[in-house]
């Protein structure tokens, strides 16, 4: 089923590169390893229990925990491995940061080091692999400090701390019905289908673009009562519906797998929160900056939707750690843009407010 009038992403980066005469074809070279460790990840997740590797990883048979103290499954940490040998012999990477590594991994002596940072989720939404529900990789792309380039020396977590602004390339691969690339490289936000045939990612979603109004939301309802006063506003008047302030029906998902929140939202439209809350004071939020906020967020705004804290726009915020974790909204423009507008209205969003505690399904 060879459509030849499609492009392959090979074909798509380097038209992309024509339009920069000076460079060096590194960046490209980066972005077709990074692709081919999803591919071998698409793999590895399409055998599932015929491949061995479905379940926890545990190396002394009591399990493992990644830096966040989340429970590593076996695909994860094989899926880390694949990111890493795919992409540290290259010549194009100074350093990476993956959710499952503590401490940036150094590329060996062995190789040369290049001018990038790679940093990635190698598989998100993991704890749903043991059911068969879509799963994904993220990453991404940023140029190393000058001084890590003219030295060559180690890199360290301040390397990585860089707002999302500064991403040269965001993306992510899901594996789903269909393993697909959602990549921007700063001038919109391409999707590629990979052709199990051909082995090839095809282009088959040219600039995709969120559309900015919705009626779709995806939050994780379990957590309502420790939600702040401006998202229980907007979810409550969400779920008031039509007879409510908003005067139209809001549908709800929630798959808990990021990348596939994403997904459906760059197709169709929506928004996603995974806001702030009281549930535990010493985690700003349960989702990271480096490698799911900021990489999402770019391809949310190159797509014409829109990323924030709730506060601020994330492309913005400056990281202080490598493991960062942060509230998180994203998709549809102007949904995200009240959620945003809710924030600065601090008094409209009294809990306890007559409007909105009439209105609630989620209240306590
Ligand atoms: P896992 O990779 O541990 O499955 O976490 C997935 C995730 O980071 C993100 O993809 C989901 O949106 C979110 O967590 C789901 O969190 P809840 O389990 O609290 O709904």
């Amino acid at each position: 089923m060879l459509q030849t009038n499609r492009s392959t992403l090979t074909q798509f980066l380097i038209e992309e590169r024509r339009r920069f005469p000076g460079a060096t074809g590194d960046f490209n070279a980066l972005i077709l390893d990074v692709t081919l460790a999803c591919k071998a990840i698409a793999s590895a997740v399409a055998y599932g229990e015929l491949g061995g590797a479905m379940g926890n990883h545990a190396p002394d048979a009591g399990g493992s925990v990644n830096v966040q103290g989340e429970t590593q499954k076996k695909l994860d940490v094989l899926s880390n491995e694949v990111f890493i040998q795919r992409t540290e012999w290259s010549g194009h990477l100074a350093g990476m940061a993956s959710e499952e590594m503590d401490l940036p991994h150094q590329i060996p002596a062995q190789y040369p080091r290049g001018h990038y940072l790679l940093v990635f989720d190698p598989l998100d939404g993991s704890s749903n692999i043991d059911v068969n529900v879509s799963v994904g990789s993220i990453f991404s792309v940023l140029r190393a400090p000058q001084a890590v380039i003219d030295s060559g020396r180690d890199v360290v977590e301040a390397d990585f701390l860089q707002p999302g602004a500064t991403q040269m390339a965001a993306g992510y691969a899901l594996y789903g019905p269909t393993t697909m690339l959602i990549l921007t490289v700063g001038r919109g936000v391409n999707g590629f289908t990979l052709d199990p045939n051909l082995g090839e990612f095809m282009l088959t979603h040219p600039d995709i673009k969120v559309p900015p109004d919705t009626q779709e939301f995806a939050i994780n309802a379990s957590n309502s009562r420790f939600w702040e006063a401006p998202v229980k506003r907007y979810v409550d008047e969400c779920l008031a519906g039509k007879t409510g302030p908003r005067g139209k029906d809001f549908n709800m998902r929630w798959i808990a797998s990021m990348v596939a929140e994403a997904h459906r939202i760059l197709m169709r439209g929506g928004v996603f929160l995974y806001p702030r809350d009281t549930k535990d004071p010493s985690k700003p939020g349960r989702l990271r900056l480096l490698y799911e906020a900021n990489p999402v967020g770019m391809i949310m705004e190159q797509a014409g939707g829109r990323a924030s804290t709730g506060r601020e726009p994330m492309m913005g915020v400056l990281p202080t750690s490598l493991h960062q974790r942060i509230g998180l909204v994203f998709g549809s423009k102007n949904e995200v843009e009240r959620i945003e507008r809710y924030h600065r209205e601090p008094a409209q969003a009294k809990e306890g407010e007559p409007l909105f505690a009439s209105r609630s399904l989620f209240r306590d």
